[in-house]
């Protein structure tokens, strides 16, 4: 082996030099993508600038990899069934440190970098939240250097591509890979069989598991760049392959095209992101992407150690899994099975060494979301996997019943088996049993936590819960998405605040100089165009960026309410047309958000938000101070297109039921106001911008479970509260819908009926809530003061902060000792 070769090896070629970068660019193109300059498409020029900053990021990745290895520190790897990672080349730009001299080099050659950067895909391999919060997380451990890895399914379709016709949201299919993907790095020693089905059987003691199904998943690497440290995190997604046997009994009986057929359905189990976050459907596609991912985790994860350690014995002081919810919760009876019937531990043992390896993150108390898996489908699908489970409940029971109570109903409750007359398995219940820590994602949501879903573990475990706010990373969400506000900000306290959020504190003693006060309405105006101008080219539709640009924009569900928003609306839009000489704030309501596909209330939802804003931004009444739009797709780039454009941000959950939020975060650290309800982590924001900063209103978590527990009437708010009536009247007679009037009565029953998420409990609260952020608005100078204190007072919400407190208090690991 040769080993005379420095690094950074490119690096000290390209220096700060636009033509050598601009030379490389060229080079990708020719020789990789085989255009010539002349011929090339932006979408050439994007993949040749792709592979040539790929080629630095590269450098650091390898010399990060090394260090981790060299250290031997305690290492994490955190899998999740979603990352939404966006896009990446911007990120890239600027964790290089390159951002300039790449739009120098390409303007060289008569290429604009801000149209190629538009060109890239965008990687919808998440819902929402969730996965954005795992996209968050692994920059934030590239650029602290963690020695952190990422594990998650490469699905050949991503989140489905949403467009809107006559109003209503239709699904396309997301062919992301289509596009080439030249930020990922093919592994083709990288591939493990992954087994399913058949049956068991002892043999003595032992078990041996007969599968009859194999498959091999194949890893694809994605760089994930720290910022400015010459470093870069890797997120290894599986890939599934049928592998080179074929079923011979099928070609035995000449069934050559069965043979194939087959191994395309083997195939499936990477094809599709489930693009549904709100119901939980036990279906075996997902059991087997959920088990996928798992066992080719573990299987790479185990061969790593082994090469170091040569044993399993240390394992748990060198590694530490994370399980992003409980989708991935069957790595724990995984690594029994391997540490039991492959390694030869003896069960206690191994039962050990699971529990200080794992730990994992709750981010839902919503029931019907909670995943539970038929006892019968796990039986056919994983047969050693459920017995182990039971075995787990066993041990698990007998320690209750030992230490804690014999009480049969508190028993019935904890079992990891939910008894009825389809038995199934509580993955909840097993990520806590098999872990060390458990956390909730907000302060508050841990609470409850522990006083609600996981009360009965809270008694037999106390120490085992914990509490980790959310963060959202300050690269992707201010660099790439606010520039001009990046710029501000390095005018006045330097750049360091891109990798330590707490620099801001610095910003609070220029907040009485008077062009900061100034510079930050120019630079919410300026986003405003931007984003206005993406509406016109999109929809068609004119909005004023001098109007206020309230915005909701996140998954469309029952619980987030944006119900409550359309009723604001349309009450709104009344008061307009009785007075329409009164010197009205002008508004845009801005909303964007998927549905899943078979959740029929949140479609009718899109679907009345788009009816509404037809007839009103068609009303020559109001004189365009009243306008809405619904945007279509929602994806990471366009919430960076539209968050830094808000002046107030919609954050109107049922108190109780968002875990967190992340993207209250985003808007408040952009300068927008947040308009909520003392839910998830608007409840830390609001600690830390103080209530003048910040517009709270509804019922709090404790009044809303006494309307629940005394009985809420919903008909009584609807008839006693006249301009709710208006509202309600007014979208049952079709006044929105006038080509089919009834289009609403499901909806508009259920509210009235059950409201289950308390809309109309809070209908009042908001809409006087609504003019408070009028009236500010009217004073501009308030408005700005309370902008900036949003801004400096954001600090806390970095995701590096919550990685920091992830790798100290869970996963108790250091950060490696990286060259910068
Ligand atoms: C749930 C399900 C259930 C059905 C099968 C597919 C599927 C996929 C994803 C989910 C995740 C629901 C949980 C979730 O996304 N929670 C969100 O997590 C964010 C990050 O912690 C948090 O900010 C949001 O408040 C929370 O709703």
């Amino acid at each position: 082996m040769t080993n005379n070769i420095q690094f950074p090896f490119l690096y000290n070629h390209l220096k700060d030099d636009a033509e050598t970068l601009k030379n490389m660019i060229v080079y990708k193109l020719i020789f990789l993508i085989g255009r010539s300059p002349k011929e090339a498409s932006q979408r050439d020029w994007l993949n040749a600038t792709l592979y040539a900053v790929r080629d630095l990021v590269t450098e650091g990745w390898i010399s990060t990899a090394h260090q981790a290895r060299s250290e031997e520190t305690k290492r994490v790897y955190y899998l999740s069934m979603e990352f939404l990672i966006g896009r990446t080349l911007s990120n890239a730009l600027i964790a290089e440190g390159i951002y300039e001299l790449t739009k120098d080099a390409l303007a060289k050659l008569e290429v604009d970098l801000e149209d190629v950067l538009e060109k890239e895909v965008d990687p919808g391999l998440g819902n929402g939240g969730l996965g954005r919060l795992a996209a968050c997380f692994m920059d934030s451990i590239a650029t602290l250097g963690i020695p952190a890895m990422g594990y998650g399914i490469r699905y050949e379709y991503g989140m489905f591509q949403q467009t809107i016709e006559n109003g209503r949201q239709v699904e396309t299919p997301d062919a992301w890979l289509e596009k080439d993907a030249p930020w990922e790095f093919i592994r083709p020693s990288k591939r493990f069989n992954i087994r399913f089905g058949g049956h068991i059987y002892f043999e003595g003691k032992k078990c041996i598991w007969n599968n009859d199904e194999e498959l091999v998943a194949l890893a694809y690497d994605q760089m994930i760049p720290g910022y400015q440290n010459d470093s870069a995190a890797t997120l290894r997604l599986w890939s599934a392959h049928a592998g080179d046997t074929f079923d011979l009994s099928d070609f035995n009986k000449g069934d050559y095209f069965g043979a194939i057929e087959k191994r395309s359905t083997i195939e499936n189990v990477s094809r599709v992101l489930y693009p549904d976050d709100s119901t939980w459907a036990g279906q075996e596609l997902r059991l087997r992407q959920e088990y996928f991912l798992v066992s080719a985790s573990l299987q790479d994860i185990l061969k790593r150690h082994k090469r170091t350690h040569k044993t399993l014995d240390n394992l748990a002081d060198k590694i530490a899994i994370h399980l992003n919810d409980t989708h991935p919760a069957l790595a724990i009876p995984e690594l029994m099975y391997i540490l039991i019937d492959q390694e030869g531990y003896e069960w206690h043992k191994a039962w050990q060494m699971c529990c200080n390896i794992f730990s994992y993150t709750c981010h839902t108390l919503m029931s019907e979301a909670l995943e539970t898996w038929p006892v019968e489908m796990m039986a056919k699908i994983l047969p050693r996997h459920l017995q182990i489970i039971f075995e787990i409940n066993e041990h698990f029971l007998d320690h209750v019943r030992a230490n804690i109570t014999s009480d049969n109903d508190f028993v019935r409750r904890v079992s990891l088996i939910e008894e009825g007359h389809a038995r199934k398995v509580r993955m909840g219940w097993l990520s806590v049993v098999g872990s060390h820590k458990v956390n909730g994602v907000a302060a508050i949501h841990s609470d409850l936590m522990v006083s609600s879903t996981f009360a009965d573990f809270a008694r037999i475990y106390p120490e085992r819960f914990t509490n980790v706010t959310n963060g959202i990373t300050p690269r992707r969400w201010i660099a790439v998405a606010n520039q001009d506000l990046s710029a501000l900000f390095d005018k006045y306290i330097g750049t360091e605040w891109r990798r330590d959020l707490g620099q801001l504190e610095k910003l609070k003693s220029h907040l009485h100089d008077s062009e900061l006060q100034q510079a930050i309405p120019q630079i919410k105006r300026a986003n405003k165009e931007r984003l206005a101008s993406y509406v016109k080219k999109e929809l068609g539709v004119e909005i004023d960026p001098n109007a206020l640009f309230d915005v909701q924009v996140k998954r469309i569900h029952e619980y987030k309410r944006q119900i409550l928003n359309v009723l604001h609306i349309v009450a709104r839009y009344n008061e307009m047309i009785a007075n329409p000489e009164k010197a009205w704030t002008p508004r845009v309501f801005i909303l964007a958000g998927k549905a899943a596909s078979a959740y029929y209330t949140a479609k009718q939802t899109i679907n009345l938000i788009n009816d509404v804003a037809k007839v009103i931004n068609n009303d020559p009444r109001l004189k365009g101070r009243l306008k809405v739009v619904f945007i279509p797709n929602y994806s990471v780039s366009l919430a960076q297109i539209i968050i830094p454009a808000a002046d107030i941000s919609e954050q109107i959950s049922l108190a109780g039921t968002e875990a967190s939020g992340t993207s209250n975060m985003k808007f408040a650290l952009n300068g927008a106001l947040t308009l909520g309800t003392l839910d998830g982590a608007n409840v830390e924001i609001l600690e830390n911008v103080g209530e003048e900063h910040i517009f709270i209103f509804g019922n709090t978590v404790e009044q809303v479970e006494t309307l629940r527990k005394n009985g809420y009437h919903p008909f009584e708010i609807y008839q006693s509260d006249e301009q709710l009536r208006t509202v309600i009247d007014q979208l049952s007679s079709g006044y929105f819908s006038p080509e089919e009037p009834n289009r609403y009565q499901d909806l508009l029953n259920g509210l009235k009926s059950y409201d289950y998420y308390q809309a109309f409990a809070d209908f009042r609260s908001y809409v006087e809530t609504q003019k408070l952020v009028d009236q500010k608005y009217q004073n501009q100078q308030a408005w700005v003061e309370s902008a900036l204190q949003n801004i400096v007072n954001m600090s806390f919400f970095s995701s590096d902060r919550t990685i920091a407190e992830y790798a100290e208090k869970i996963w108790k690991t250091m950060p490696l000792k990286l060259s910068k």
